[in-house]
């Protein structure tokens, strides 16, 4: 069908360069012809498909590539100071359409492809996602990587190359299984190999002590065994391709590929042993999200790349500078997470074993370069290493642990703490269950600033995790609320509302986010409702496609799209949107005659493997949608669809077809949230509990623009002091007795009617994340966002009003925010 397929979220043609000159596409169309030629080594006739996206992508590349080096020099010649962001992840999905869409030449490219006789729609389809992060810790690196480009801002992002990324996800009869994911199999167009960059990274072995004839003792490190760290660098180009940055993911690689005697003797799979250990590092991405993956080789991982990173930084800087000592007023090291955390001990270790430099400068110059972001406040994802493991693999680092704690722990006595409790409490090593390195505490205390995520957030860390550190250095915590990046979320991802908007509120949006305010007068004007309405309904018929195609339910794209999509994870409470889903089933089975407001509950996320009982949600949810979707008595009024493999650009086309969007974490629990974001700037309706970003989302699009129920994070706090046993709780809601039988008494499971037995009986006797007790608020909630729907005037206002309102949470505010109060950096947009 020709009509929904161009009615697909599609490529940007947000009208900045619609009617591309002539000339620029034959000279496109030539340039992709030379590549198809002399890169992929084919001719037209025998071209695939993959071959066309291979040139394509190339002569893209090779529009960046100028603009990168320019930007790389003037970096050496001005030299801004410049901004490392250490992060394991980086959920950067695909480049294709960013990269066009940046540089304006999506318009261009569609014209030359199409004279070429091939479609850049499906070329682009053929890309597969780099998703080298779990969720939104790893996405909010990717955004920031395009908005420090989109600010020229001389920033260089550090990670892994993962040989193999985020597994893929098969619902199995609603069970999930896990597949490798292998985006690198058919090769990786974007990216340039420096095999000639490469580090030397040393595990375990020991310490030895030299002493110089003026006395003085100095150590050096001798590592049992080496891994190299060999460079991949993927150029960043920023919006409008003013300016150009460097993704630099580490490989590892065998020193020793092959022990040549051992093979000659026979021993084929012993000859490549030591080479496989060594290449395991950069394997495969730990799928743990907000869980400790707490696995020797997930500590290699983070200090492989810490240390290729900084000795990196190093090299540039020398080169740069010449010497070492000035390196906090010209570098900046963001942590994104306590992942990177023995980065701390790690410069230390550069500074006063490698380069000479004595401790106390040396300490000056670390504290002043590093900086830290917390991410979470659950106590099971605060990282912490046992100290025998350290002592093993990084014993040299672990001196350089003890050394910083002891002086840390001197200065707080000296400041006249004497409280045991207190410094029991901010020591860098847990005495509690065994003995074990506080990531967060070396990162904190390591930092001059550490940051959290959204306002509440960083109000929550003060008061518990860093409560007792926070009142030794009270000006080192400070909030920088995320941000997404707008090219991607809405330029890319809604094209149609993109025009629409620049239509209405001037193309100021572009580049000015704080510009879509201007849609706020029309908000109530019946021909951009009716326009803003059809873009909507175009972005939704795409969805019932895919919906159609990978859940094989059929929706109608009049209804409401009540969207839940993020990982699965206990605190996020998807188990409270499938008992509402189950009790509006059950109210409508009673009374199927009354003026039911039509929805589709859509669901999509991964759970970490390792993770039952948020596997058996997913089985749930799907059970759920088995039975609502084959009863005839709610045809019409109620579906259910789990989208099987979430990741970005699945992400992509969900958002723009979004009505609800559902963030319903207990609350304190979420710290920021970026999909809400996304959700609200596309013109969906929050219902949410005040958590995370959610409370600074209701500020700037209105109290009236958005569902809030349930308790405060206060409340949630006092009412798990009261206990969490909830058979009251239960006693008292008729409504959430019967779905909590129905679920337990395998109503959605005959096949195995014990199958949920046991997480009926964990709500009812220790629900941890209060699901019960948020129950009955949000489902009368619900009942207000089916009301305010009946009322087409007051939604289409609400949510245009999301879109007007949600200017603030670009990540180039966020981004402008830490290079002024953080990095000390000059932030400024190019036009
Ligand atoms: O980071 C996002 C926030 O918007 C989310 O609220 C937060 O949950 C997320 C260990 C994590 N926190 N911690 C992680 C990821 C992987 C891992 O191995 C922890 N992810 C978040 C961006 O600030």
């Amino acid at each position: 069908n020709t009509s929904e397929a161009a009615c697909a979220p599609s490529l940007a043609d947000t009208g900045r360069d619609i009617a591309p000159a002539a000339d620029s596409v034959a000279n496109l169309r030539e340039a992709i012809l030379r590549r198809l030629t002399y890169s992929v080594g084919k001719n037209q006739a025998s071209a695939s498909e993959y071959d066309w996206y291979l040139a394509v992508v190339y002569a893209t590349r090779d529009r960046i590539v100028e603009g990168w080096m320019a930007s790389t020099n003037a970096a050496y010649v001005h030299g801004p100071k410049r901004v490392y962001y250490l992060s394991l992840e980086f959920l950067i999905g695909r480049l294709l359409g960013d990269a066009l869409n940046n540089l304006g030449l999506t318009e261009t490219m569609r014209a030359a492809t199409r004279e070429l006789g091939v479609d850049l729609e499906r070329l682009r389809t053929l890309e597969p996602d780099a998703a080298l992060g779990n969720g939104g810790l790893g996405r909010l690196a990717a955004c920031f990587m395009e908005s420090m480009a989109t600010l020229s801002i001389a920033a260089h992002g550090y990670g892994i190359r993962y040989d193999h990324g985020l597994f893929r996800q098969v619902l199995k009869d609603g069970w999930q299984q896990e597949y490798p994911e292998d985006w690198l199999a058919l090769g990786n167009p974007w990216e340039f190999k420096r095999p000639e960059v490469c580090y030397r990274i040393g595990f375990g072995g020991a310490v030895e002590a030299l002493t110089s004839p003026d006395g003085a003792t100095r150590y050096a490190w001798k590592p049992a065994e080496y891994v190299e760290a060999i460079a991949y660098d993927t150029p960043v180009v920023g919006w409008r391709g003013a300016h150009v940055n460097t993704l630099r993911l580490w490989s590892a690689r065998a020193c020793d590929p092959l022990q040549l005697d051992v093979f000659n003797a026979g021993d084929y799979v012993g000859a490549v042993a030591d080479k496989m250990r060594a290449e395991a590092i950069s394997k495969v991405l730990y799928p743990s999200d907000e869980t400790p993956a707490g696995q020797e080789l997930r500590l290699r991982q983070e200090y492989f790349f810490a240390s290729a990173s900084l000795q990196d930084a190093l090299r540039r800087h020398l080169k740069q500078y010449q010497e070492v000592r000035s390196l906090a007023e010209h570098v900046a090291i963001q942590l994104n997470d306590t992942h990177p955390a023995i980065s701390v001990a790690e410069l230390m270790r550069l500074l006063v074993d490698v380069h000479g430099i004595a401790w106390e400068e040396a300490w000056k110059i670390t504290q002043g370069t590093i900086s830290y972001t917390n991410h979470t406040l659950l106590p099971e994802a605060l990282e912490s290493w046992p100290v025998p493991l350290l002592e093993r693999m990084l014993p040299r680092q672990m001196q350089i642990i003890y050394l910083i704690n002891a002086l840390h722990l001197d200065s707080v006595r000296k400041s006249g703490h004497t409280d045991a409790r207190l410094i029991a409490a901010v020591s860098m090593i847990d005495e509690h269950a065994g003995r074990r390195v506080r990531m967060g505490h070396l990162a904190f205390i390591g930092s001059h600033k550490v940051n959290g995520v959204s306002a509440l957030h960083s109000k929550l860390l003060k008061q518990t995790v860093f409560r007792d550190l926070g009142t030794l250095y009270p000006d080192r915590i400070v909030n920088k609320t995320n941000g997404i990046t707008f090219r991607r979320w809405l330029f890319e991802a809604n094209p149609g509302l993109t025009r629409l908007l620049a239509d209405t509120a001037g193309e100021g949006i572009y580049d000015d986010p704080m510009a879509l305010r201007k849609i706020a007068p029309y908000a109530s004007d019946a021909a951009f409702v009716g326009e803003f309405a059809a873009v909507k309904r175009q972005n939704k018929v795409a969805l019932a496609k895919i919906i159609l195609d990978r859940c094989h339910v059929k929706v109608d794209p009049d209804v409401l799209f009540d969207v839940q999509i993020k990982r699965v994870h206990e605190y996020k409470r998807q188990l409270l949107n499938i008992l509402e889903t189950v009790a509006l089933y059950d109210a409508i089975r009673a009374q199927p005659y009354l003026d039911w407001v039509p929805r589709v509950k859509i669901f999509a996320g991964k759970a970490a493997a390792s993770y039952h009982h948020a596997k058996l949600i997913i089985k749930l949810a799907n059970d759920v949608a088995n039975v609502i979707n084959n009863d005839p008595t709610v045809r019409g009024m109620l579906k259910v669809a789990y989208l099987p493999n979430y990741n970005v650009s699945l992400a992509e086309s969900i958002i723009p077809a979004s009505d609800l969007s559902e963030q319903i974490s207990t609350a304190g629990m979420e710290a920021s949230g970026t999909g809400n974001m996304k959700l609200a700037l596309n013109g969906a309706l929050t219902i949410g509990t005040l958590d995370g970003a959610n409370v600074e989302i209701k500020q700037h699009v209105g109290d009236e623009n958005i569902f809030i129920f349930g308790m405060t994070a206060e409340q949630v706090a006092q009412r798990r002091g009261r206990g969490i046993d909830m058979r009251e709780t239960i006693a008292r809601s008729p409504a959430l007795r019967e779905v909590l039988d129905a679920i337990g008494s395998g109503v959605f499971s005959p096949d195995d009617p014990g199958r949920y037995a046991g997480l009926v009986d964990i709500l009812t006797h220790h629900d941890h994340f209060l699901v019960c007790e948020d129950f009955d608020a949000y489902y009368a909630c619900q009942r207000e966002v089916a009301a305010k729907w009946l009322d087409r005037a007051a939604w289409w206002k609400a949510s245009i009003l999301n879109t007007a309102g949600m200017g603030w949470f670009s990540s180039d505010r966020t981004i402008a925010e830490y290079a002024d109060e953080i990095w000390k950096t000059q932030a400024q947009k190019k036009e």
